[in-house]
């Protein structure tokens, strides 16, 4: 079987299967969903002009009952997402490790459905609140669908799947009032946290900068359990998962984050949908960390237990291949709403391990998509079909699609000469791996798994000063937000055990005291690559505000624009109102946006030329705020010639006041870049832009 030869490209085979589900309903005529065309559908059938409706309306009953059902429950978890169509492609063949057929041949591209998700939020709910979010793939392959069902934390909360429903039900919204929406920031999810230390490392996690992501393309993803990788001899090996954005892992800040839930609820939705009809196709490298059975007892951590990663410093990631999301979806419904992930739908080559969640989690998937989505036949809706055939004996149930001929549906059976057969491991069937397994059947838990603390100080030490300093604030905003303040201090007593430190800073923030006997933490090592200050830094894609007036200088605008373009960056221009403004030299220009129907949160960086119409600006209240929100947020802040003096006018000015020599060349201080009586802003540009690739300046004092 070879896809990438019989039929064409390979990335493309999902896309044209889904095409024969597409409707286009360009100049065609309007229907009843039996296919008779409606002369009406604007007033419904009635005895006379102001009379009753007729029950014999029959468009109307239709369209009404149609919309009445139009709802699905959403999921129980992981309900607000967001998805797009790509494909993957291998570096290197890793049949060494794994028979995965789509890990095979460096020539075969498997497409692949990505959805991005929030995990305690509704469907309706804000994308930017800090919470884990869900980075689910599809995997198309020609050896039937894989999923990966990662998260962009490498730990999860719990050890064992049993408390699933207790965590879930501590974080969603209080019962009784249903308060508060797609937050940690209550009481029952910082109750069960003291209660329940196992939640430490996870929690630590939460607080940190990754809890509130940029952008779904700059997150990592993590498959998080333990999987195994068998090759055709048989042998297996131990493997986590691991997606590494090309873009790096970058963070909002706290406050933009929040001030964004109301700006822009669809602020991760949104970026990823432009991003994709831009052409700036998210990009993630899949990596792979492998250990061979007989390591398994080798770490002082238990490599099943799904509160702990396995640091890459001493188990290194190996990078396989890489995903390139490169379609939106037609329809949102149809595709992302419907989609159906599985953490046990894996192919022959890939094997779970004993991981406790992990071996929960194989039960919940398909149990709640059976609910969800209306019956045993979810996977024959487009999104979630194989591109590989299906056969087999499974029949009928609510919404059947196929429609499979003849008497046989049964095996084994002489009328159909036993097909369809079953597949011997050569022929590429799926062949459980033999682990060998003894024991008692007991409810307990590992001894290897009691330490709670150990690798929640090695990610805190892991951080920088900046980095800490955002986690004692997400714990201050977080758990300060419970109102019992037992609740609190016990907070403060268990993250002792992370750090005295941490505990130290967070007491006050809470209103409660800091431990005073606490042991100090001897844990001194570090994993360096947790951290985002050691990530990729790139200009691509970030989003620059130029703000502009009447007098604007044009050449100052143009020029900014394409420097930014050249570097893949995204610019709009951003005025007090839409109107058509006339530059110093007469040149008109029609601003992208105003500051009412834009804000600060939705740039990265922001630009202000020279001209006369600085003035203007910097009397605009709106103008003088998005400055500020931009200092406060860390971000890049630029000014050319008279573009200093809004600065001025705003919460920069103290800080501007190391740039007022930026005399011909340009200055750089905390972010903040400028150059004065200068005609040559090239160079000004240049630095703009490498700032720019920062993210962000965390150590800006602000
Ligand atoms: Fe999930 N999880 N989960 N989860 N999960 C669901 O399945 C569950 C866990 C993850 O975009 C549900 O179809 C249990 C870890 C993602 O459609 C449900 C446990 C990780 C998504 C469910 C976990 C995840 C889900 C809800 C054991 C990271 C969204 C709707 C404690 C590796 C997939 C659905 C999408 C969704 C159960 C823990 C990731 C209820 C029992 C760990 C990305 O079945």
């Amino acid at each position: 079987m070879s896809f990438h030869t019989e039929n064409g490209d390979s990335s493309m085979l999902k896309t044209k299967q889904m095409e024969a589900y597409v409707v286009d309903n360009k100049n065609q005529k309007l229907t009843t969903d039996n296919a008779v065309r409606v002369s009406s559908t604007d007033d419904s059938l009635k005895v006379g002009e102001r009379g009753p409706t007729l029950l014999e309306d029959v468009h109307f009953r239709e369209k009404i009952t149609h919309f009445d059902h139009e709802r699905i429950p959403e999921r129980v978890v992981h309900a607000r997402g967001s998805g797009a169509h790509g494909y993957f492609e291998l570096y290197e063949s890793m049949a060494e490790y794994t028979m995965a057929d789509f890990l095979q041949d460096p020539a075969v591209k498997t497409p692949v459905f990505v959805r991005f998700s929030t995990v305690v939020g509704s469907r309706g709910s804000s994308d930017t609140t800090r919470d884990v979010r869900g980075f689910a793939t599809k995997f198309y392959t020609r050896s039937g669908n894989y999923d990966l069902v990662g998260n962009n934390m490498p730990v999860f909360f719990i050890q064992d799947a049993i408390k699933f429903p207790d965590i879930v039900h501590a974080i969603k919204p209080e019962p009784n009032n249903e308060i508060p929406q797609a937050t940690a920031a209550h009481d029952t999810f910082w109750d069960f946290v003291v209660n329940t230390p196992e939640t430490a490392h996870m929690v630590m996690w939460l607080m940190s900068d990754r809890g509130i992501p940029r952008s779904f393309r700059m997150m990592e993803g993590f498959g998080v359990n333990t999987f195994r990788f068998v090759n055709a001899q048989g042998k297996a090996r131990f493997v986590k998962f691991h997606w590494k954005p090309m873009l790096g892992v970058h963070s909002l800040a706290m406050d933009e984050a929040q001030k964004l839930s109301g700006k822009d609820p669809d602020f991760h939705r949104r970026d990823l949908w432009e991003a994709i009809e831009r052409g700036s196709y998210p990009e993630y490298e899949l990596g792979v960390q492998m250990l061979e059975e007989e390591q398994e007892f080798d770490f002082d951590f238990d490599i099943l237990d799904p509160t702990k990663f396995w640091p890459e410093e001493i188990i290194p990631v190996k990078i396989i291949g890489k995903m390139t999301l490169n379609k939106n979806v037609d329809n949102f419904f149809a595709e992302t709403e419907q989609v159906a992930f599985c953490p046990a739908n894996i192919v022959p080559g890939i094997d779970f391990s004993n991981d406790p969640l992990l071996q929960g989690r194989l039960f919940s998937y398909e149990d709640t998509q059976l609910s969800r989505l209306g019956g045993p036949n979810f996977r024959e809706i487009p999104i979630n079909r194989p591109v590989a055939p299906v056969h087999n004996n499974q029949r009928d149930g609510m919404h059947r699609m196929t429609i499979n001929p003849g008497p046989v549906s049964y095996f084994p059976n002489s009328i159909a000469q036993n097909s369809p057969s079953t597949a011997s491991r050569e022929e590429g069937g799926f062949v459980h791996y033999a682990e060998r397994v003894d024991g008692q059947k007991i409810r307990a838990r590992s001894d290897s798994f009691r330490d709670h603390f150990r690798q929640a100080t090695l990610f805190w030490n892991s951080m920088s000063a900046e980095e800490k300093k955002h986690i004692i604030n997400g714990f201050h905003y977080e758990a300060g937000s419970v109102k019992d303040k037992s609740i609190r201090q016990k907070v403060v007593d268990m993250f002792a055990n992370v750090s005295p430190e941490l505990a130290k800073a967070i007491a006050p923030g809470l209103g409660v005291t800091a431990p005073i006997n606490v042991i100090p933490n001897y844990m001194k090592s570090a994993s360096p690559a947790v951290s985002q200050e050691n990530t990729i830094k790139s200009p691509a894609t970030r989003k620059v505000a130029i703000l502009v007036e009447n007098g604007f200088c044009p050449v100052s605008v143009q020029s900014m624009t394409e420097a930014l373009k050249a570097v893949n960056a995204v610019v709009e221009t951003v005025s007090i109102n839409r109107s058509v403004l006339t530059g110093k030299d007469g040149m008109l220009l029609e601003p992208n946006k105003d500051f009412t129907t834009t804000h600060a949160t939705f740039y990265d960086a922001v630009y202000v030329p020279g001209g006369d119409h600085v003035s203007a600006l910097a009397q605009n209240k709106d103008a003088r705020g998005f400055i500020n929100d931009c200092l406060n947020h860390y971000k890049t802040i630029g000014a050319s010639n008279e573009g200093m003096e809004l600065l001025k006018a705003t919460e920069a000015a103290v800080l501007a006041q190391n740039l007022l020599d930026a005399q011909n060349t340009p200055k750089v201080f905390e972010g903040m870049v400028a150059i004065q009586n200068s005609s040559d802003l090239q160079p000004f540009f240049a630095e703009f832009i490498n700032q720019l690739s920062m993210h962000r300046h965390w150590s800006r004092p602000v």
